[in-house]
């Protein structure tokens, strides 16, 4: 009688567990591999915030930041077999597997990050590649174009020589083609190569001098314009599938919207960092000359032309994909509002 009495007890329990479950929502895990404060963090929480408001609660999202679910390199395997539902990836940590999207890691010279990702953003939508087929795309934006950080001055581009400068993706073959020694990692793996002199400096954008504190080890900062990284936010398909349609739609309507936000959160935020490394730590900015930029723009030229035949071998149309691109670009460029 004792155990039947127990056996009820749990039984009811667990019916209000469910109950209570069931009135309070989804809750969504969501992945993301640098620490809190850095930009993909930060988009991360406004996403959150929008969600948890637009669908009244209907939707909760519990967020993971620093690596601490999912790491740079397992996160899309993490999210394609639901270790979380939601993850946010460096599409350069994947050479190879994203052979459409890539085309954002070109050397096309774009000066804003809201412009290259409202751009990501455009493309994708056109051309839908089937690359991205086994999950469910949330929102794309891209990192601001990318600069050398230092700890020793790069004045000059023969200052490169040999100089062992954190990259990914397509910024390691230019800084190949430029005679420096580019060393692939995730941006996760870098403050701790650049304590232990593994590596010299590292090449992204402005935001990392204060948010990981960059500015305290590379005190030279040199004005390269290389490329974007472009990021996804991907879904587990089973999940994505499982949401009531309206909390899908209110989804879709962030897409863009959250695409455009973290644009112009970064390009505030990367002007906010070199002051306040410039302030905190009087870092040194270089510019480079005409010459030395034409210099740049010709050893990085035969990157498209790799870009268009591995594209290819993807059965893609790389002259329509990169023609897209650069018109989007350019619309967006002229296009100050966005
Ligand atoms: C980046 C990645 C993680 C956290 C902050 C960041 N700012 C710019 C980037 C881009 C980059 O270097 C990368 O590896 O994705």
């Amino acid at each position: 009688m004792k155990r039947l009495t127990t056996l009820l007890a749990a039984a009811a329990a667990l019916t209000c567990l469910l109950a209570a479950t069931a009135l309070a929502g989804t809750t969504l895990t969501y992945a993301n591999f640098p620490p809190a404060k850095t930009f993909p963090c930060i988009q991360m929480e406004h996403w959150k915030a929008e969600v948890e408001k637009r669908t009244g609660g209907e939707l909760n999202i519990q967020t993971f930041p620093g690596g601490t679910l999912l790491g740079a390199k397992n996160m899309l395997r993490g999210v394609q077999t639901g270790q979380a539902d939601i993850g946010c990836i460096s599409l350069p940590y994947y050479p190879g597997v994203f052979p459409a999207m890539s085309v954002l890691n070109l050397p096309v010279a774009f000066t804003s990050t809201t412009v290259a990702s409202l751009t990501m953003w455009d493309l994708f939508q056109k051309y839908q590649p089937a690359e991205f087929a086994d999950v469910k795309v949330l929102t794309m934006f891209t990192s601001a174009p990318s600069n050398i950080m230092s700890k020793t001055p790069v004045k000059q581009l023969s200052d490169l020589s040999g100089l062992e400068l954190r990259a990914s993706g397509s910024i390691l073959n230019i800084l190949g083609a430029l005679g420096a020694q580019g060393v692939g990692m995730p941006m996760s793996q870098t403050p701790e190569a650049l304590q232990k002199g593994v590596v010299k400096g590292l090449v992204s954008s402005f935001d990392v001098l204060k948010d990981f504190n960059f500015a305290e080890i590379c005190r030279y900062e040199t004005i390269t314009n290389l490329p974007v990284y472009p990021f996804a936010v991907i879904m587990n398909t089973a999940r994505w599938d499982a949401l009531p349609d309206a909390v899908k739609k209110t989804l879709d309507e962030l897409g863009r919207e959250q695409a455009l936000w973290t644009g112009r959160y970064l390009d505030k935020h990367i002007d906010d960092s070199l002051a306040w490394s410039k302030e905190q730590y009087q870092v040194e900015v270089f510019t480079l000359t005409e010459a030395e930029h034409a210099e740049i723009k010709a050893k990085s030229s035969g990157l498209v032309d790799e870009w268009k035949a591995e594209a290819a071998k993807a059965n893609l149309d790389a002259e329509a994909i990169l023609s897209d691109m650069l018109a989007l670009k350019a619309k967006y460029e002229a296009d100050s509002g966005n």
